[in-house]
Formats: C-alpha cells, sequence, structure tokens
C-alpha cells in the first residue's frame, strides 16, 4: 500500500527541482513568473509523471519538460483568473495574487510568459518528435477555446438557475479537460497502446470532474489558511457550483460517485495504475 503524502511530496520535489532548471534566479521577469508558480500541489505535472511511469516510460530528460509545462499553463489559467476582470482576487497560494504583487500589466504579462513557455519546454528534446506533436495538440484543445477558456467564459455568465447541465459543461471544460490532458500526455510519452488511452482519457474526466467538486466544496468548507485562497467566493460571486445545484450532503454524495468512476477505469487497467487510485482518493478527501 502506498502512502499517497509520501509519494506526492516526493515527485512534487522532483517537479519543483526541475522548475528551478528552467527559471534561472539572474532573469528579472523570469522571477515575476516563478512568484506565481511557487508553492502549490502540483498535482497536473504528478499525473503526467505518473502515467509516464505506470505505462513503462522511465527517461525523466524526456517527461519532466512536459510534466513542467502542465504547471506553467495551470499557474498562467490562476493568475489570469484571479485578475480583476475575472475573479478579482487579492490571495492565491498563500500570498497576495501576482496582479497585487506587480500590478496588473506584469501580472497579464507573466501569465502569457508562462502559456508561452510551456509549449516550448513541451517542444524540447530532439527525440520522440511525433510523440511530443501530439502533446502539442492535446494540451492546446484541452486549455483553448474548446477547454478551459470555454470553462472560464461559462463560469463568468451569470447563472441565475441551478441548472445541473451547465454545472456539467462547466466542470467538463473548466476543470476536467486539463486534468484529464496530463494523464493522457504522460501516457503518449510512454508510447501506450492506443486502447489504454482510451480508457485514461475516460479516467481522466471523471477524476477531473472529481477534482471541480470537491474544489466547490472546499470554498464552502475550507479554512483560507490550508486553501491558501479566500474561501467562500463562489457564493459571494455568484458562481454555479455542486453544492450549490445539490447541496452540500449531494455533492459530497456525488463526489464519492466520480471517485468510484474514475477508480474503476484505472482498475481495468491493472495493478500498475493503483497509484492512480491513491490519487483519486486523495483528490476526494483533500483539505486544500
Ligand atoms: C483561461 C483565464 C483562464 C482560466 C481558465 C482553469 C481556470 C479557467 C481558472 C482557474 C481557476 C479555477 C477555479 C480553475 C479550476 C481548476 C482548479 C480547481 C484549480 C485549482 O487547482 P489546484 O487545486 O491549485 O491544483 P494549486 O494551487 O494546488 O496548484
Amino acid at each position: 500500500m502506498v502512502d499517497i503524502n509520501r509519494y506526492l511530496a516526493e515527485k512534487k520535489d522532483l517537479v519543483d527541482r526541475a522548475l528551478q532548471k528552467y527559471f534561472p534566479p539572474d532573469h528579472p521577469f523570469f522571477s515575476v513568473m516563478l512568484y506565481s508558480l511557487e508553492t502549490g500541489k502540483r498535482i497536473r505535472p504528478i499525473l503526467t509523471l505518473a502515467s509516464f511511469e505506470a505505462l513503462g516510460g522511465e527517461n525523466l530528460e524526456d517527461i519532466m519538460p512536459v510534466a513542467c509545462g502542465m504547471e506553467l499553463i495551470h499557474t498562467y489559467s490562476l493568475i489570469h483568473d484571479d485578475l480583476p476582470a475575472m475573479d478579482n482576487d487579492d490571495f492565491r497560494r498563500g500570498k497576495p495574487t501576482a496582479h497585487k504583487q506587480f500590478g496588473e500589466a506584469l501580472a497579464i504579462l507573466s501569465g502569457d510568459g508562462l502559456y508561452a513557455y510551456a509549449f516550448e519546454l513541451f517542444s524540447l528534446g530532439s527525440n520522440l518528435i511525433e510523440e511530443r506533436y501530439r502533446v502539442i495538440q492535446t494540451v492546446s484543445e484541452a486549455v483553448g477555446p474548446k477547454g478551459i477558456v470555454y470553462g472560464q467564459v461559462l463560469d463568468m455568465e451569470d447563472h441565475s438557475t441551478a441548472d445541473p447541465k451547465t454545472l456539467r459543461k462547466i466542470h467538463y471544460n473548466k476543470t476536467a479537460k486539463f486534468i484529464c490532458a496530463p494523464i493522457k500526455c504522460g501516457a503518449i510519452m510512454a508510447r501506450a497502446p492506443a486502447k489504454t488511452i482510451k480508457v485514461l482519457e475516460r479516467a481522466g474526466i471523471y477524476l477531473g470532474v472529481l477534482f471541480q467538486y470537491t474544489d466547490d466544496i472546499l470554498d464552502v468548507v475550507g479554512e483560507k489558511e490550508q486553501l491558501g485562497k479566500t474561501p467562500g467566493k463562489d457564493k459571494s460571486s455568484g458562481k454555479l457550483t455542486a453544492p450549490l445545484v445539490y447541496g452540500l450532503p449531494g455533492a459530497r454524495y456525488r463526489a464519492r460517485r466520480y471517485a468510484e468512476l474514475a477508480k474503476a477505469s484505472f482498475t481495468s487497467l491493472g495493478d500498475k495504475f493503483n497509484i492512480f487510485n491513491s490519487i483519486t482518493d486523495f483528490v476526494l478527501n483533500r483539505s486544500y
């Protein structure tokens, strides 16, 4: 039985060390991007590493830039999401948001820089060219206008009715697609067969919807110190969330169901995917 907290801490450490390599401390603008990159659970790069390893991938040099690119894109989305024109948040990852720290212009630019730099990292390396191309294709689809950007547009709309169908669409686009893509990219880089990737796509979406359920629930029940961001913002800004649509017990019940669905899919891929069942339980029970 794997100690999931230890596993996550070890992988996070690997990712953090690799990130340092890509951000030279002597460059003044890189330090602005690094400010927002610091801390964070590193779930997306860890998912990439975990699927790469589960499918027999061994060379960390191949996978690290891909894994780190996931964190860069995730961080860009947080920076832009926190801007006054979007969710207008002052606090993220336990400290003032990028626009509070550096002003709006530099915050926007640091998001832009992280976003583009991620794709530079995805294309690093002279081997696995076709796989890197597929990574770029997969991620750009997940985070562009058919993915998280669309999810964000839906999220910002006025939601006067607690409609489950709209909630599903927001969760699917805003969050699930970019939990799924990092898993899929680890598998692509390990040259996994197409049928394995198909199963992972389904499992990744279940895990991603679960991730947003727990995020919605934590916004209601979580503490600022643990979350590193201000709780209660969803309600005060009229967001459509799982607790709003289903109530807190209903949202918790459905979160458990999504966890079961994710685990059933991971389990169908055999013992080497056990780590994903532990990650799923971590996401279900997380307090930050
Ligand atoms: C395109 C501007 C723009 C936004 C896209 C992803 C997104 C939409 C907005 C970010 C805010 C948000 C609520 C995203 C949903 C995904 C989510 C639950 C993010 C929080 O991720 P964690 O918990 O954060 O992995 P850490 O800080 O641990 O990395």
